[in-house]
């Protein structure tokens, strides 16, 4: 993927002057960014073809990446990047007057996804293309993204996402790779002399058609596949649908993403959701498969497909349903086949999030998927009988009280089951998922996850980059393990004071952007104390707010009190119909309020909610940051990434020994971070043994009395019903998430972080381990891992890296 800037500017005024006829200054942004899209993709689209050809003639093994989300956000910067293309298209938009940031300001995110779950798959697509790796995305093409937050009064609004208005440039509707999926009516089995034959009466036919985004690899002139799903009316079927409502009906299938993370409803149209991408990637890697008259007793040699949580594993049940009614495979066969090809990833110990469908939902959205699963609960239960005590085998089944447990289903049916963190997948093995390590302990593994450090560093924070080109050279671009040549450069005072440099500059635009935004003014030589995820009780931004309000109520004290000056910035989101989580929001804005419109405070304290956090308010936000607070209760976060974005780009974490905090503290070393809390045997003894009483720890701390008062005395205005709600939560309902437990020790390590950035030199040192520290989270080697160990798929041999 070759190109100079003389030919970038010819080209993107041809195309400009086709698609618009227009000039380079008549030009609006979107109209600028469509033309720009354009070129991008005809830069790739030769590679594409060859790839996926590649892929056939070679006759390689592929990994099928099944998740329900996918977040990948903006797409031109990053394949721009990756193509190699970046710093010619720059100069060159430059030459015709022009700015690539403005110009990408007009690309909508695409937020297919709710966090963490969609963005690793996301992270993942980008690494497996820049591995080299043949691995393809399969999802659904949500008609509306995550809900547009906003803030009126201090509460959550959630509006509608309609990403599409503009159309999406990146994807190519594919109308003649569609496939039939069937829903609902009933199903017989009849033996017609050879097989037994599945005949469907009354069910809906859905056109299922795929949107294929090329996923550009890192300047390895390889470009794999993510395949998103829309559900239309198949044009047999028309007069099947004859009213508007029920047209509707099959249209609202791939219309909304739910926005519950980590909390699972069961509503019947998530379930025919998760049945309709399952079907129609499963049938389309069918048919391609059988092109090439392989035998489809070998198909796992041949492709992989993966599970990413438990909202695909109806794969497993779809896979036998062709296996066995449309190849006449026996089901012995069938299920060896199955089982080899399938793995699992687990993402959450949380119970409130483990999916269990009634068997009557199931039986009127598929019920032949339905019979299968019955009959492989059958036979797991009936081949465990005499190894195993009746109440293991009822523990473990996958139907159970007239509920399909979904996480069964996928651990049965697969040869894989991993975790995302070490202690996560420690918890999976000797506590959720105990009985399952007992019986099938081979197919346990650890994954830790990754992050794709091209986005969240080469793209996101590009005066960084650079800055680290100059100490240890650019191989680190391709290798991010390569980072941790940084540590040779601890005593290069140059160096660490153009890291503080970067970020103090990355502060600034930040600190412009949040003045635009929100009209509060911050200093960018305040430490910038970041808090970026999901708002969630087990999340604790509420621990957080404890500590804001104990800051403010000091320095209402003694307002010449000597304080490192902070701002507290929050992204965040809450599912609309959890009502704590926006109890909390309303919560943070209104001390914000109180705070920030406090003229005794001054500069000392600030607190700025950021509206509609996603994956572009993020790459704004963590290059800027110089604290990342990573506080959940431990054994509750499988993982987290945003530690690791964080990290990456220089911020010190303050942090719980849970999910990949863990493994951040065993790299960059106790001294350079700060750890607080309990930990996990604490909290699983607590949990045991019931005796925690979060009451005693507000009668007998005057600093945890004086801060929850606040809450319900009008000291903070305007929350008289949710500051009650969270009073109580803590002591009325015991505080399930310990917050009262690790407040001191959270207020202590606080302090240090204050007293560490008095001294700038070392807290720039601090800085540069975890910079250097960073690239052992590479997506690009979690994937690698995953290949090697799970897929069993191989790099593209045909090309060259580099
Ligand atoms: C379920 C049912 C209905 C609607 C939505 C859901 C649902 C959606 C997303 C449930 C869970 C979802 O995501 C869970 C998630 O994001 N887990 C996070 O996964 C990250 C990647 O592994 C980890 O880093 C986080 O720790 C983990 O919380």
């Amino acid at each position: 993927m070759k190109i100079t800037q003389e030919r970038f500017v010819h080209e993107f005024k041809k195309r400009l002057a086709e698609k618009f006829a227009l000039d380079v200054k008549d030009a609006a942004p979107i109209e600028l960014y469509q033309t720009l899209v354009s070129v991008v993709k005809s830069g790739y689209s030769e590679i594409w073809r060859n790839t996926w050809k590649s892929y056939v003639k070679n006759d390689q093994k592929q990994v099928y990446y099944f998740s329900i989300e996918f977040l990948p956000g903006r797409l031109l910067k990053s394949n721009l990047l990756n193509m190699g293309w970046y710093d010619v298209v720059d100069k060159g938009l430059k030459q015709m007057g022009l700015s690539l940031d403005k110009i990408s300001e007009s690309e909508v995110d695409m937020a297919l996804g709710n966090g963490g779950l969609g963005r690793l798959a996301s992270c993942f697509m980008d690494a497996l293309a820049s591995d080299g790796l043949p691995g393809n995305g399969n999802g659904i093409r949500y008609k509306y993204g995550l809900f547009k937050q906003k803030f009126v009064d201090g509460y959550q609004i959630e509006l509608p996402n309609e990403w599409l208005t503009d159309g999406n440039n990146w994807a190519v509707a594919r109308k003649s790779k569609a496939v039939d999926v069937l829903m609902g009516g009933q199903v017989h089995l009849i033996d017609n002399g050879k097989y037994l034959e599945a005949i469907y009466e009354g069910a809906d036919v859905i056109k299922a058609v795929p949107y294929d985004t090329g996923i550009v690899g890192y300047r390895n002139d390889h470009v794999n596949t993510m395949r998103l799903w829309d559900a239309q009316i198949p044009a047999s079927e028309e007069v099947k649908y004859p009213t508007i409502e029920d047209r509707r009906r099959v249209e609202d299938l791939t219309s909304v993403l739910y926005p519950d993370d980590s909390n699972y409803e069961g509503r019947i149209l998530r379930l025919k959701q998760e049945y309709f991408f399952t079907s129609a990637g499963i049938q389309s890697i069918t048919r391609h498969y059988k092109k090439y008259d392989r035998p489809l007793n070998e198909i796992s040699e041949h492709i992989a497909i993966h599970i990413n949580d438990t909202h695909p594993a109806m794969c497993v049940a779809e896979f036998m349903r062709i296996l066995l009614d449309k190849e006449h495979m026996d089901w012995d066969e069938a299920w060896q086949q199955t089982v080899k090809t399938m793995s699992y990833t687990n993402h959450t110990i949380m119970a409130e999030a483990l999916e269990k469908w009634p068997v009557e939902m199931l039986a009127k959205v598929q019920p032949r998927i339905l019979q299968i699963i019955q009959e492989i609960d059958r036979r797991y239960a009936l081949e465990l009988e005499g190894k195993k005590d009746h109440d293991f085998i009822e523990r473990t089944r996958i139907i159970k009280d007239g509920m399909v447990k979904m996480a069964h289903l996928a651990i049965i049916g697969s040869h894989s089951t991993n975790g995302v963190a070490k202690l996560h997948t420690e918890l999976l093995e000797n506590d959720v998922l105990r009985d399952f390590y007992e019986l099938y302990p081979e197919r346990f593994n650890n994954k830790t996850n990754g992050i794709t450090v091209r986005r969240w560093l080469q793209v996101a924070n590009p005066e960084l980059a650079k800055t680290i080109d100059q100490a240890i050279g650019t191989a680190w671009r391709f290798d991010a393990k390569k980072l941790h040549e940084l540590k040779n450069h601890v005593g290069d005072k140059k160096l660490l004071e153009k890291i503080g440099k970067a970020k103090l500059d990355n502060k600034k635009k930040l600190a412009a952007f949040i003045k635009e935004d929100t009209g509060i003014e911050v200093s960018p030589h305040a430490i910038f104390d970041v808090q970026i995820k999901r708002l969630h009780a087990y999340k604790r931004q509420l621990l957080n707010l404890l500590h804001i309000v104990k800051l403010y109520l000091d320095l209402k004290d003694d307002p010449n009190r000597d304080v490192e000056p902070r701002v507290f910035i929050f992204g965040a989101k809450a599912a609309p119909s959890y009502h704590y989580a926006k109890a909390i929001i309303k919560c943070i804005n209104e001390v914000a309020n109180m705070i920030n419109n406090d003229k005794t405070i001054n500069d000392k304290l600030k607190v700025v909610f950021l509206e509609n956090y996603g994956v572009s308010l993020a790459e704004k936000i963590i290059p800027a940051a110089d604290v990342g607070e990573q506080i959940s209760t431990a054994t509750k976060e499988a993982s987290g990434t945003s530690n690791m974005k964080l990290m990456l780009n220089g911020a010190l974490t303050v942090a719980t020994l849970d999910g990949a905090n863990i493994e951040i503290k065993d790299y960059v070393g106790e001294d350079n971070i700060f750890i607080f809390g309990l930990t996990k045997d604490e909290v699983l003894e607590y949990e045991k043994n019931h005796h925690y009483r979060a009451a005693e720890y507000y009668d007998n701390d005057p600093v945890i009395k004086r801060v929850l008062d606040a809450f319900v005395d009008g000291t903070i205005p305007n929350i008289e019903v949710e500051g009650h709600e969270i009073y109580d939560s803590l002591l009325r309902v015991n505080d399930e998430y310990f917050v009262l437990r690790d407040f001191a020790s959270y207020v202590q390590v606080q302090e240090a972080v204050s007293e560490a950035y008095k001294d700038k030199q070392n807290w720039n040192k601090m800085c540069l381990v975890n910079i250097a520290n960073a690239g052992y989270f590479s997506a690009d080697d979690t994937v690698e891992k995953y290949a090697k160990e799970i897929w069993n798929i191989k790099p593209n041999a045909t090309e060259m890296k580099g």
